[in-house]
């Protein structure tokens, strides 16, 4: 396979001044007729005319209207074009029908849609398919379907036919194409500008009771967008389409965004809350797309961070605003560490603008995305929120309509602050996550804080030059109070000191509040002064993270040294949960704890082998031990966090269902499940009937429940999504493989559904012990079935080989075990080449 490198990057020779495209369609043989304007560009010498093809027969080229024969492979043609301005035609056959990969054009339950990132366009017609060739589309639809949509503004419509006409220029990966007997649910949206904007979110008979919710998150965005950054949409209408297969979560089209129906579909009966958060954020995500990513857009696809960073920490604003900030700071806090570190730790490290690739499609990573938005939050916090929101608007004044580079983001800054952000540039260069740790002096009524840097070598990177870290510090005195407001630290070099003067007494340092920065920090308090932030702490992200050391901390003594639980640890989570007057979410956070993959991370990068089942015994120990620390207040945190109004999928409910939750999972530890079974029984929504059902499963009991939901939401493929997800996680370390290869033959296990084929599998992955069961079986079944899905659907295989990325952490016979799996997979014939250059990295 090619290697594409960053490097190697240079202009198209041509520019596209129009677009025309004519769909036919038809299940399996659409005919795509293309009309389109081309030029030289006068930025570049180099003539070659490519134009990339896949899959696709062509029936007919013409230029200037005759008619010519390209010379054709599998990647595209090249053919002779006039030195001058020309007309290219073409007219191509595609077959939808038959797209299981699900990009390009393809079909689900009967409906037409498109997927064109990263370059799935190349499959619906010859095109220049990259990011920086930028043109107005028009599009025809001809087809016997109730509804054909396409980007834009609606221009013409008849009977069988439709027409649209996008005025804004955009790259060929977010046209779209949706054609299918679908139903909208309306409304519309005033913008600030006085404009009326027609919204539609599209479903399938069926489900037009879902849309309500996504439909208000859509308003929602679209005001907070002109309210905080000052962006108003620019088109008469904008659509959202919901669609069963898919391979990610959504997709941020112009104009006509296409879902994932489980990102978009909700209702109380069938989502959790869970769902309701992840379904708003991810509509506010393709929305807030139309400007950073859509307006400006990206040269070329290693600058995807500069559209997925910016979004993702749009979004996060967003979510903040919505619900609680320190709440969604803890749950970013934990989904960076639970995904991103460890890839930044492991075999797939890449920079957050990664140099090279094989596969564009592979480097959708929580590196780019997740790590991505925490350099904005690092670059914001480090310029302050002005300063930020000035170098916004210059971002947009000065590169709307372009196709930009990382340089061009952080000129904006420099440009604005003034300020020399070479080393702050590093965070897109230099991968693997840095770990700085911290020393304390105390002399004299001076505290000083010596915080040093490294980082350790990751694939194709040595040696690291230091980091630009902003770690926000406050001190605390002895009597809880803070002594010194937060502060940002700007680390820039290996190691350097900052000293605290004219203190009374010795302060407890608060180091890193707020997560201040994408890095792993070693500082070592004493379990009691962890137990005084847990109890003291104001910055509310270090008090929760102070409760999460002490779990951690005891949690691998148990490991190691069969310890008991801690009480420092116990009594600390009692307090807290005591506390009526913090909010429920925040105390339903406080009882979480690591994951077995944290622990078994945190093992290996001490020198340890972590043993899987040692790690699942010392948290379920430590879990039953909660239980009976809390048992006096269970009844309590019951009764506080019952809700008597009509169900709302708000933060304050979700909060309460969530610590009710919490309580209810401790409860069934002492009581065998009989208030869970009561539970299930009463529950109205499905946050509450899906709590109910994992905890009695996790008590081994719950069958009757299990076949009673089977049968109450067989009709409801995402709920059958959960049933099926729900019964992997929760089996036992020694019944999870069988759990999950009897779920693969379960007649409703539509395996060629991203969505169902990741509830099992993905749900084995993440069930720790069970995957990684000694005999390698866990590991042999995600083989198998990632073996018979590639030829299906590379990018979902590719994707799901992650979960092999962190096999050096074990033991020698589990290294053995999952090589030989990773090289069955490499040496299957035709393998493609997502999945190989995915293998390939993991085995290093
Ligand atoms: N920009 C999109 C990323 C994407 C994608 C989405 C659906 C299917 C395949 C895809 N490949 C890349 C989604 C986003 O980040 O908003
Ligand atoms: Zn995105």
């Amino acid at each position: 396979p090619t290697t594409i490198y960053l490097k190697d990057y240079t202009p198209f020779g041509y520019l596209v001044d129009s677009v025309h495209l004519t769909f036919d369609l038809a299940d399996h043989a659409t005919r795509v007729t293309s009309r389109i304007a081309f030029r030289p560009n006068p930025e570049t010498t180099d003539r070659t005319f490519f134009l990339h093809g896949e899959e696709l027969t062509l029936v007919r080229a013409v230029i200037d209207g005759i008619e010519v024969t390209p010379s054709i492979t599998d990647k595209g043609l090249t053919v002779d074009v006039p030195d001058a301005p020309f007309i290219w035609e073409s007219v191509v056959e595609i077959d939808p029908g038959n797209n299981t990969a699900l990009e390009g054009l393809y079909m689900s339950n009967g409906m037409y849609c498109t997927q064109c990132e990263a370059e799935g366009f190349r499959k619906i017609t010859y095109y220049p398919d990259r990011p920086d060739v930028m043109s107005t589309f028009t599009v025809r639809i001809n087809g016997n379907l109730p509804v054909l949509l396409s980007n834009g503004n609606p221009s013409g419509k008849g009977d069988g036919w439709a027409e649209w006409t996008d005025p804004w220029p955009k790259p060929a990966y977010l046209f779209a194409l949706v054609a299918g007997d679908l139903i909208a649910h309306p409304d519309r949206f005033t913008t600030m500008s006085g404009r009326e904007v027609e919204l539609n979110l599209w479903v399938r008979p069926g489900d037009e009771g879902k849309c309500a919710f996504g439909m208000e998150a859509l308003k929602k965005s679209m005001k907070w967008d002109e309210d905080v950054y000052g962006r108003e949409y620019d088109l008469d209408v904008f659509n959202i389409v919901a669609v069963d297969d898919f391979n990610m979560g959504a997709m941020e089209n112009k104009g006509l965004n296409i879902f994932n129906s489980s990102a978009v579909l909700a209702s109380p009966e069938t989502s959790t809350d869970v769902n309701f958060e992840r379904i708003e954020a991810i509509i506010a995500h393709e929305y807030f797309h139309n400007w950073t990513g859509n307006r400006i857009t990206c040269r070329d696809w290693f600058q995807l961070c500069l559209k997925e960073g910016l979004t993702v920490f749009r979004d996060a604003q967003f979510t903040s605003d919505m619900r609680s900030a320190p709440v969604k700071r803890i749950h970013d806090a934990i989904d960076l560490r639970a995904r991103q570190f460890p890839e930044d730790n492991g075999p797939l490290s890449h920079p957050v603008r990664p140099e090279s690739f094989q596969e564009i499609n592979n480097f959708y990573t929580a590196t780019v995305y997740e790590k991505g938005a925490e350099v904005i939050g690092m670059l914001k916090r480090l310029v302050g929120d002005e300063a930020y929101s000035k170098a916004l608007d210059l971002y947009f004044d000065r590169h709307d309509g372009q196709a930009c580079t990382i340089e061009d983001w952080i000129k904006v800054f420099e440009d604005t602050t003034d300020r020399d952000l070479s080393q702050f540039k590093r965070w897109y260069s230099q991968s693997g996550t840095p770990r700085v740790s911290v020393t304390e002096d105390w002399t004299d009524g001076t505290l000083t804080l010596t915080l040093s840097q490294r980082s350790e070598p990751t694939p194709g990177q040595s040696r690291k030059l230091p980091h630009v870290i902003p770690v926000a510090v406050g001190l605390l005195g002895p009597n809880g109070d803070e002594v010194h407001a937060t502060q940002v630290l700007e680390l820039t070099e290996a190691e350097q000191s900052f000293q605290f003067t004219g203190l009374a007494a010795k302060p407890v340092a608060s180091i890193l509040r707020d997560f201040s920065a994408p890095v792993i920090l070693e500082h070592d308090p004493s379990n009691t002064e962890r137990a005084f932030l847990l109890a003291h702490d104001t910055d509310p992200f270090n008090r929760w993270q102070a409760g999460r050391s002490l779990a951690q901390d005891t949690l691998l003594r148990m490991i190691r040294q069969d310890a008991t639980p801690d009480a420092d640890y116990l009594d600390g989570i009692l307090a807290v949960l005591r506390d009526g007057d913090l909010d429920p979410a925040y105390r339903a956070l406080m009882l979480g704890l690591p994951t077995h993959s944290e622990l078994a991370a945190e093992l290996f990068d001490a020198g340890d082998t972590p043993d899987p089942m040692a790690i699942w015994t010392a948290v379920e120990t430590l879990r039953q031990a909660t239980a009976q620390h809390l048992q006096d207040l269970l009844p309590r945190l019951h009764s506080e966090t019952l809700i008597d109004t009509p169900f709302s999928p708000n933060a304050e409910q979700a909060g309460k269902r969530s610590l009710g939750g919490a309580a209810l999972s401790l409860t069934s530890r002492l009581d065998g499940g009989s208030k869970a079974a009561e539970e299930y029984a009463a529950a109205d929504n499905m946050t509450l009937q899906l709590t109910a059902l994992s905890c009695l499963l996790r008590t081994g009991k719950g069958q009757d429940e299990l076949s009673a939901f089977y049968d109450q939401w067989q009709h409801d493929r995402l709920v059958m999504d959960k049933w099926f997800g729900l019964q992997v996680s929760m089996a036992a370390p020694a019944a999870t493989v069988d759990t999950a290869r009897a779920l693969t033959e379960h007649t409703d296990f539509n395996w060629k559904n991203p969505n169902r084929f990741r509830a099992v599998m993905g749900a084995l992955a993440m069930n720790h012990a069970g995957f990684h069961r000694a005999d390698g079986a866990g590991y042999a079944l995600l083989a198998d079935w990632l073996i018979r899905l590639d030829p299906v659907n590379p990018q979902t295989t590719a994707r799901m080989c992650s979960a092999f990325q962190i096999w050096k952490r074990y033991d020698a016979d589990r290294q053995d075990l999952i090589r030989a799996q990773l090289n069955r997979i490499l040496e299957t014939p035709n393998l493609s080449r997502d999945t190989t250059e995915m293998v390939s990295r993991i085995l290093g």
